[in-house]
């Protein structure tokens, strides 16, 4: 048997092929024949290449129809895909690049000075440009392969995709994510959430990040659904589609956006089915709310780069999952199937219903661990195999998960982490500054940003427009801290440990 998961996605094509599978935002139609040719074609130039087993292509590109054919000719030659935040900057893609050591890298055209000198440095061999107006060097080549490709053989933990995801301390790190444990995935959410036939799912997310990438691009795909594909989210937009749709899928910031439009009312988005967030907290009064204009109560779920989605809130009450009958606010809602989740102390005791611990997780979607860094992997699984999530939360006594914190020092803004180690790394390296902290504070947009405080060296002068021009020279623009404050002194415990506790509570009323 073929475990790759792009012959599962293939397979589940509808039998019309010349039937749509992606209407984008300009006016453009793409058939199920389209997806299956031009990723065909791509799938051809990169077998062309000769590239070892397990090779890495990296991508960062503004998202486009093409991009996504790009993500589906990796997985169809077998090859790892690695996609990156089009925010990141040189210094993040330097360390991506040397890191997973990429045969091929896809950027856009405008980039392909910077990223391509970085690429060469590092040893890649070939480097292509994709733009979002279907022009690029990579479908140059590609327009000279065949149109027919035999979908390679890979086995159920062969590599399919490598996901970057900051480290609490220290850089970042590639989790690992197999054929098997995106495909698994994929087919559970597809009978939990009940996709059917005739579903449309509106895309407005990225496509570098597991929520846009697989979860909603999967979810289509593996059930032959038709695609609304917007470049970016413009919530007008996603709310004047809702007529002709039946899914949508978003991190809170779009739902908070899209309840400040008077267009979005209960006729409006009577045609739709189901709406799923995920990626941060919903704020209950979002569910409440989103409740009262819309008629749908939205389904929360729950994952991570690591682990693809975790927990789900049910999508309706289902004879296969007892008592699993509703979308509660403010929790995740119950492991998925095949998911075992636990809540343990520090200690490593299982804690009961009701009590507060860390969230440990296994099953066949928990990723094989992190690219080259076998003792980070280790220090994160417990002795029996369990995933140490990080984040921190209890199950309820009607068996839903609540995540009331996190143990690992992040911040989630707009649905893109923030490591405030890695900010702090950036601003401690700043003339004059002794020493920063990065907390993360409300934000009723973004559910939660940054915000630096700074401590200047005796005699120094350090300003908090110059910290944050500095940052904004060398980082993705969502990492940059929203306000900076330089300070005297930061408050300690007595063990001399910045309380971050204590400046989070300071500066909560800030936006
Ligand atoms: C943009 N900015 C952000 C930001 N996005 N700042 C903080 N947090 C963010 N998320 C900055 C911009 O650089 C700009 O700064 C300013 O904020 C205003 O930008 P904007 O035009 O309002 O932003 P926009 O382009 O509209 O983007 C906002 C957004 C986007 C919410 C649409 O951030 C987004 O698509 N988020 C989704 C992320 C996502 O897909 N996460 C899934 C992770 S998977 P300046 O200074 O330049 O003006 C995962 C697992 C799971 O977590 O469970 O799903
Ligand atoms: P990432 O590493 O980008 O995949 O982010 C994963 C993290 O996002 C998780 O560890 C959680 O902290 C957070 N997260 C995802 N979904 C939710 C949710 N529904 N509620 C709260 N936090 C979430």
């Amino acid at each position: 048997m073929n475990h790759n998961l792009f012959a599962a996605l293939r397979a589940a094509f509808p039998s019309d092929l010349n039937a749509t599978a992606v209407e984008t935002e300009d006016g453009l139609f793409y058939s199920w024949r389209d997806l299956d040719r031009a990723s065909a074609m791509m799938a051809n130039l990169l077998t062309s290449l000769k590239l070892p087993r397990g090779a890495r292509v990296a991508v960062q590109v503004e998202k486009s129809v093409e991009a996504m054919m790009l993500y589906l000719a990796t997985l169809r030659a077998g090859l790892v895909f690695l996609p990156l935040n089009t925010a990141y900057q040189s210094a993040e893609i330097e360390y991506f690049v040397g890191n997973a050591e990429p045969s091929v890298v896809v950027c856009s055209g405008a980039n392909f000075g910077w990223v391509s000198k970085i690429a060469f440095k590092a040893g890649t061999a070939h480097v292509f440009t994709l733009n979002d107006d279907r022009t690029g060097t990579l479908l140059e080549r590609a327009a000279h392969c065949s149109d027919q490709h035999a979908v390679v053989q890979n086995k159920a933990d062969d590599l399919a995709a490598i996901l970057y995801t900051s480290g609490t301390t220290g850089r970042s790190k590639g989790a690992m994510l197999s054929h098997h444990n995106l495909l698994s995935n994929a087919q559970t959410l597809k009978t939990y959430w009940g996709w059917k036939k005739g579903d449309v799912l509106i895309h407005a997310l990225p496509i570098f990040h597991v929520h846009g990438l697989f979860v909603a691009i999967h979810g289509a795909l593996l059930n032959g659904s038709k695609m609304f594909w917007m470049s970016k989210f413009d919530p007008k937009l996603v709310i004047a589609k809702m007529p002709e749709a039946t899914v949508f899928m978003g991190v809170p910031t779009l739902y908070v956006r899209m309840l400040a439009e008077p267009t979005l009312t209960k006729a409006q988005a009577s045609h739709m089915r189901l709406f799923i967030a995920g990626s941060a907290p919903l704020l209950i009064e979002t569910f409440h709310e989103w409740q009262q204009r819309t008629g749908h109560t939205i389904l929360e779920r729950y994952g991570m780069s690591e682990t693809a989605m975790l927990t789900s809130n049910p999508y309706q009450a289902d004879a296969r999952y007892p008592g699993q009958t509703e979308r509660r606010g403010g929790t995740v809602g119950f492991p998925l199937p095949g998911v075992s989740l636990r809540v343990q102390d520090d200690q490593g005791h299982n804690l009961p219903v009701g009590e507060i611990g860390g969230i440990q997780v296994n099953g066949p979607n928990v990723f094989a661990g992190y690219w080259r860094m076998p003792e980070k992997t280790k220090e994160e699984f417990t002795a029996d195999g369990y995933f140490k999530t990080g984040d921190v939360g209890k199950v309820d006594e009607r068996g839903y998960v609540v995540i009331v914190g996190r143990s690992k020092d992040l911040i989630i803004s707009g649905g893109y982490n923030v490591y405030p180690a890695e900010i702090e790394g950036y601003i401690n390296e700043m003339p004059g500054v002794a020493e920063s902290a990065l907390v993360g504070v409300p934000h009723p947009d973004f559910g939660e940003v940054g915000v630096a405080v700074v401590i200047a060296k005796p005699g120094a002068k350090v300003s908090a427009e110059a910290v944050i021009a500095g940052l904004k020279s060398q980082l993705a623009n969502f990492k940059i801290p929203k306000k900076c404050f330089v300070v005297d002194a930061l408050p300690r415990n007595t063990m001399g440990k910045v309380q971050k506790n204590l400046l989070r509570d300071q500066y909560k009323a800030l936006f």
